[in-house]
């Protein structure tokens, strides 16, 4: 059966025959036919390189990383490249800032493009490392100016980091209506049994106010329609 892409209007560049991919033989004998999807890449606003350059590389105060992703959260709104909110992942041996990363789901049309996603994602590329927690630059620490929704806090379990601090809470997101997700009542407890110690509220009432500023101005709201229209 011939099909093209996912939907008749949109011509997604691929077509492909089920029959063909019947078996790995039958895939490699005809595998000028094969069907092929596109490349995955996301880009971070290069705002945020100058940006860093200019700030330097080590941070050795909780106080000074948070008040850096609280910076990048407000920049990358006045910027226009993505939501109110940033994080980033450093060395806790060296305090040296390993990877950014800043919301950029509208512009990547990227429903997984969270700020802790990014700066995960970017870390593991700099340590050339799947799990974080076995790089050379020893144990790390993920810093986020909001609490990790429900995805990302999925994400930071598998990622290798060891420990978390955020400002602003979830329900500072969800009161300019972010949808964060269904999270554990107990999730702080069931991080801390993995090995990964929380804190939050760091400097909160700043990182609000980048919230506010964005619902203000009108911001985009890029919650799923169907996840809304369930309350979930
Ligand atoms: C984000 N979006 C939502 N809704 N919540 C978070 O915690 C985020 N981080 N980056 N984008
Ligand atoms: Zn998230």
């Amino acid at each position: 059966m011939l099909w093209r892409g996912v939907c008749d209007s949109h011509d997604l560049g691929f077509v492909a025959d089920s029959r063909l991919m019947n078996s790995a033989r039958q895939r490699r004998q005809r595998s000028s036919q094969a069907v092929s999807f596109p490349a995955v890449h996301l880009h971070l606003p290069s705002w945020l390189g100058e940006f860093l350059e200019k700030k330097g590389s080590v941070y050795p105060t909780r106080a000074g990383r948070v008040r850096l992703v609280i910076e990048m959260s407000r920049l990358n709104v006045e910027n226009g490249t993505g939501g109110p909110f940033a994080a980033a992942i450093f060395s806790r041996r060296t305090n040296v800032l390993l990877a950014p990363g800043v919301n950029i789901v509208a512009g990547e049309r990227c429903s997984v493009a969270h700020a802790e996603i990014m700066a995960i994602m970017t870390a593991q590329r700099v340590m050339t490392h799947y799990d974080l927690g076995q790089g050379i630059c020893g144990p790390v620490e993920l810093v986020s100016s909001a609490e990790p929704c429900a995805m990302c806090q999925g994400a930071i379990l598998w990622s290798g980091v060891s420990s978390l601090v955020y400002a602003a809470r979830g329900d500072d997101a969800c009161k300019i209506g972010f949808d964060e997700g269904p999270k554990a009542p107990d999730w702080i407890k069931q991080f801390k049994t993995r090995g990964i110690s929380v804190a939050g509220g760091v400097y909160r009432k700043n990182a609000v106010a980048v919230l506010r500023d964005y619902h203000k101005q009108g911001g985009l709201i890029y919650n799923s329609v169907s996840l809304a229209a369930r309350g979930s």
